[in-house]
């Protein structure tokens, strides 16, 4: 692979001194801006994820700030997830979807106050769309990316690990709920989330000043748990189920065919701007929708574009993810299947990029 050429536009992060130091061997781009992918190896990395502790470079999950009088008004004009019993102090994974119920996005809401709220956005320039609502609708709201910058602290050990730098009080923070923690004079949201299964923490590091102080604060009291830095794993989050945006769904999809109508309450979410567009879809149902796929043989290839899924000659979907799993001894994969032969145990075949493959639609993810 050629290298890419650093410039302005493509963002380095407050963390990324400490990213190259630990010696990051891959980049992806991501909301304009770095984002490793991986460290030692994709399945090094895998395996030190599931058994220890790792500090993750999540500044790509940029914010997009809500305050103001009509912050609540406009979330849910965004979102068909009814927010109405969401309190201060929750983070909500939310769709956001345009007019048509397309999805825009799929971000993390946190709701600091009622009138102050982050969305923790996955890769689209969400912001645009969002000042444009709330500039069209004339909306008592400032619409901003603040400096504020994810790091991820993710794996069975993150415990131990944050409560060393945090305090024990942070081992008490719920799953999907934040509370505000001290570093170096400066009040944090620490919350229970992350993009992998493995468990942990995300902080949302308020200044970049203080990114490389926590970043080394957290490889120093780590050191005895083996804390190394990491990135969102291609094998595990596939295995989880993890959805990534502009590779497995982007805005010709609805929620409903990414397996996300369990966090849509079109009829209740009343402003949503793709309400009636979904609460048609809604009433059909999807005809066709996100998968788990077994793909047969050894190691595939990375899925750097999609995969045709076949039944025969006859196009019935696509693969969008994939990864060889080394815990479940399969390629893992992320799929789009048409309701014709999305039923648990249909066997398909794949189009990968290095020739056909056997492939199984399963019942659920593996993790
Ligand atoms: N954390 C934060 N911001 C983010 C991500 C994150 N922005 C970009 C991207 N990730 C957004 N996408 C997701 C996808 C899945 C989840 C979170 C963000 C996730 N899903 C859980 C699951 O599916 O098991 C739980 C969902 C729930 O039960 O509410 O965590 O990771 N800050």
């Amino acid at each position: 692979m050629p290298l890419i050429s650093p410039s302005r536009r493509l963002r380095r992060t407050p963390f990324s001194e400490g990213v190259e130091a630990a010696g990051v061997k891959a980049y992806t781009v991501y909301n304009h801006m770095l984002l490793p992918t991986v460290f030692e190896s994709v399945e090094e990395d895998y395996r030190h994820l599931k058994e220890a502790v790792q500090v993750w470079d999540v500044a790509v999950e940029r914010q997009v700030e809500l305050r103001g009088p009509d912050a609540a008004r406009l979330m849910q004009m965004l979102t068909p997830r009814d927010l109405r019993g969401m309190l201060p102090g929750r983070c909500f994974y939310v769709p956001i979807v345009d007019e048509t119920g397309g999805m825009l996005n799929d971000p993390v809401a946190v709701k600091l106050a009622e009138d102050r709220w982050w969305i923790s956005i996955a890769d689209s320039d969400l912001l645009y769309w969002v000042k444009g609502i709330a500039n069209g609708y004339r909306l008592d709201v400032l619409v901003d990316e603040p400096d504020i910058s994810p790091l991820a602290v993710q794996g069975p050990k993150a415990d131990e690990l944050m409560g060393r730098v945090f305090g024990d009080a942070v081992r008490d923070v719920r799953f999907f709920r934040f509370g505000w923690f001290e570093f170096q004079g400066r009040s944090l949201v620490v919350a229970r989330s992350g993009y992998s299964k493995q468990g942990g923490f995300e902080i949302y590091v308020d200044g970049s000043d203080i990114g490389m102080p926590l970043w080394n604060a957290l490889m120093e009291a780590g050191r005895d748990l083996d804390v190394r830095a990491g990135c969102p794993n291609g094998i595990e989050r596939v295995e989880g189920g993890l959805l990534s945006y502009g590779n497995d769904m982007n805005d010709d999809n609805t929620p409903h065919e990414c397996g996300l109508g369990r966090f849509c309450d079109t009829q209740t979410a009343i402003g949503c701007m793709g309400r009636d567009a979904l609460l048609r879809v809604a009433k059909e149902g999807p005809n066709q929708q996100v998968r788990a796929i077994d793909i047969s043989g050894a190691k595939v290839p990375g899925c750097d574009r999609v995969w045709p899924l076949m039944a025969g000659d006859k196009r019935v979907g696509q693969v969008t993810s994939a990864a060889w799993s080394p815990d479940f001894n399969t390629n893992v994969a992320i799929g789009m299947v048409k309701m014709t032969h999305w039923d648990q145990g249909t066997a398909l075949r794949v189009e990968t990029t290095d020739g056909p493959r056997d492939a199984v639609v399963r019942e659920t993810f593996w993790a």
